[in-house]
């Protein structure tokens, strides 16, 4: 069955003639009539050869030889996945509250989700990027983008945990994110939808010349990570798609692409594609920075939350900032251009040189390749094609390196190797092609299964990538594995592409909707990942680190319990003198120090998650008792031993009690 769907797939390529709809109606019949049968049955042994189950065994105990982090869609969250295995290690929550542990849960995590909005429990993450020094990943951190409420997050790849998120104002639908420039200067974050800037009250149908598209530019605290806005470019009202640092001889630029030039503000599907071409703008970040350290650009009311995470305290602050720079493009001559890019441009990405910017097309068939050289010079000749909102338009032919003609149909991003190779995968044709970057030939072509997404190659998204393996991310799954219902997880797919061919070498599930990926050899994050929390230095304003202040405190209504646990005890077990209606805190501090022993806990009727502690680590659920009686707690994670007798009572009585507290210490 699939071996047939592939020959069929791969004819309807060559017929570039037929319209975009025939494919993709074409391409839904294959998918109706190619599944396996009904009962799951595997129906082929697909493309591979059997000595590829070597390449991907990675035997038990054994590491594999990359991490990978793959966004989680509109999971709001982020998977780490093992390389070449598959194998899934951790979720990490990032935008959304995650009740396996407790995060945007505990009050300690709760102001990690505080927005300008207020709470907001999840949100649809893309594009995760890796911190890089002289364009080579350094493993420091992962940034992530929130794409609904406007966000970037950024996760400590010591701890895999989220470590601080900013909210982007004057933002919407946070898409052209989170890359970041070669030196992590800086993470940008550029707006989907453009809006009025400053939001307020106004009639749709004035969208165009109204409506301004935003690009933040986010400073990155060398030694901390802290984020902080640096300056947002107010750009015409166009939608800003994704983007990419240039690196190299390109360093100091930023590309992102447009679509919806035509500016309309309904029926996008078909009024937004009436141009023949959409711009990728050209930014000159260093000149703005310049410019700005200089005392321009103007300082606008702007509200937006700033949240970060403290292994100290294992808290999290949420501030909210009062003002925003903004920069208006047109004061900074030299700053940035657009460059005319055919058919509703998707991904724009940059080789690891940085000679070239890639535009990919999603409504054609050929790749459009810019020079970087050339444009300079071009810029330099001021060889313009008019403007836009006074910024100006290069010349389509002056900018132009060159064209893949692929073949294939609805390129959306490039990825790159450490050969002189790229890949683009294409979503309407279902594969991804490898081409030559300079001759522009296509060298190979191989399907997905089905409908990709973006591809991934660890490091390819920077001056040194690792050209052994590519993912790609599809969005379709249908029949790859044992039916679930209607509800099936995204798949993945490892491709082996050390030879000239790449070779399908394994397939996976993942989880949420990863749009994109980014991975790092193992051999650069394990050694330095941090095993426990020194409870010395646990400077949690309510930690018990002593097993003897573990103990009960009233204020009114509110109940205060310092709480300790070790294997396998809590500290107090048995408390008495709680009454319906008050607030009870549980503040628990895990006293343990060693590798993977966390404890859990969960309280009966607690409107609230439970909590799961790391060693050394303090965290705090509330519970508001409702009814009287005499109610147990436990822990929830599998310890020792003994893990079934880590349990303790609490006795509720009435409101009107006069009991007063009572606790055991284990005397
Ligand atoms: Cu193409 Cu959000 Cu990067 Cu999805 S985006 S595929
Ligand atoms: Cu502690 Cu189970």
């Amino acid at each position: 069955m699939h071996l047939r769907l592939n020959k069929i797939t791969t004819n309807t390529l060559q017929m570039k003639k037929y319209s975009f709809y025939l494919v993709t109606l074409l391409g839904s019949v294959l998918f109706l009539s190619g599944c396996g049968d009904q009962n799951g049955n595997a129906s082929s042994n697909g493309a591979l050869a059997s000595n590829n189950a070597e390449k991907v065994y990675v035997a038990p105990g054994e590491h594999d030889e990359f991490y990978a982090f793959m966004s989680g869609g509109y999971s709001g969250n982020v998977t780490v996945y093992g390389l070449p295995s598959g194998r899934m290690f951790k979720e990490i929550p990032v935008f959304s509250q995650f009740p396996t542990n407790g995060y945007g849960y505990s009050e300690e995590t709760k102001p990690m989700l505080e927005t300008s909005f207020g709470f907001i429990p999840n949100d649809d993450s893309h594009h995760p990027d890796i911190s890089q020094t002289n364009g080579e990943l350094d493993g420091r951190w992962l940034f992530i983008n929130g794409n609904n409420t406007p966000r970037i997050a950024r996760i400590d790849l010591k701890t895999f945990e989220t470590a601080e998120i900013i909210e982007v104002p004057n933002s919407a639908g946070n898409h052209s994110s989170s890359y970041i420039t070669e030196n992590s200067e800086y993470v940008v974050a550029g707006t989907r939808f453009s809006v009025p800037i400053p939001q307020r009250d106004m009639p749709i149908k004035d969208y165009k010349g109204n409506f301004k598209g935003a690009l933040s530019f986010i400073s990155i605290e060398p030694e901390t990570g802290h984020m902080d806005i640096k300056f947002q470019l107010i750009m015409p009202g166009f939608n800003y798609d994704l983007s990419h640092p240039g690196r190299g001889k390109s360093h100091g630029w930023f590309f992102f692409t447009t679509y919806n030039t035509e500016e309309a503000n309904s029926l996008l599907e078909v009024n937004a594609s009436q141009n023949d071409k959409d711009f990728i703008a050209a930014v000159n970040w260093k000149k703005i920075e310049e410019y700005v350290a200089n005392g321009g650009g103007t300082m606008v009311p702007a509200n937006y939350t700033h949240n970060v995470y403290s292994d100290e305290t294992h808290s999290a602050t949420s501030t909210m900032k009062k003002e925003v720079l903004t920069v208006d493009p047109t004061k900074v001559p030299g700053a940035v251009f657009f460059m005319p890019t055919p058919k509703s441009p998707h991904g724009v990405d940059v080789n690891p040189t940085g000679d070239y910017i890639v535009g990919n097309g999603k409504l054609s068939a050929d790749l459009t390749v810019f020079s970087f050289d050339k444009m300079i010079a071009a810029i330099d000749a001021k060889k313009y094609d008019g403007e836009a909102y006074g910024l100006p338009i290069l010349k389509f032919e002056d900018v132009l390196a060159g064209q893949v003609k692929s073949g294939g149909l609805g390129p959306l991003h490039t990825e790159f190797d450490d050969k002189g190779n790229a890949y683009t995968t294409f979503f309407i044709s279902s594969e991804v092609v490898k081409w030559k970057v300079g001759t522009w030939e296509v060298i190979d072509r191989k399907p997905t299964f089905y409908s990709v997404g973006h591809c991934m190659i660890p490091g390819g998204n920077s001056r040194k990538p690792f050209g052994k393996y590519l993912i790609s991310l599809n969005k379709i799954t249908k029949d790859r594995y044992l039916p679930t219902g209607p509800e099936l997880e995204h798949s993945a797919q490892l491709y082996d592409i050390s030879g000239d061919k790449m070779e399908l070498i394994y397939d996976f599930p993942t989880h949420g909707e990863p749009h994109y990926a980014a991975a790092i050899p193992a051999s650069i994050l394990a050694p330095k990942s941090q095993k426990i929390y020194k409870l010395a230095e646990n400077e949690h304003p309510f930690a018990t680190k002593n097993v003897s202040d573990a103990r009960v405190e009233r204020e009114g209504n509110v109940v205060h319990v310092y709480m300790a646990m070790i294997r396998s005890h809590f500290t107090p077990d048995n408390i008495e003198g709680i009454k319906v209606g008050d607030t009870v805190y549980f503040h628990i501090t895990n006293h343990e120090q060693d590798f993977d022993v966390p404890h859990g806990f969960m309280m009966i009727g607690a409107n609230n998650s439970g909590l799961l502690i790391m060693p050394g680590q303090t965290k705090t659920t509330v519970w508001e008792p409702k009814q009287e009686g005499v109610w147990p707690f436990y822990c929830t994670d599998f310890c020792s031993a003994l893990h079934q007798e880590m349990q303790g009572y609490i006795r509720v009585s009435p409101a009107s009690s006069n009991l007063d507290l009572s606790w055991s210490l284990g005397e």
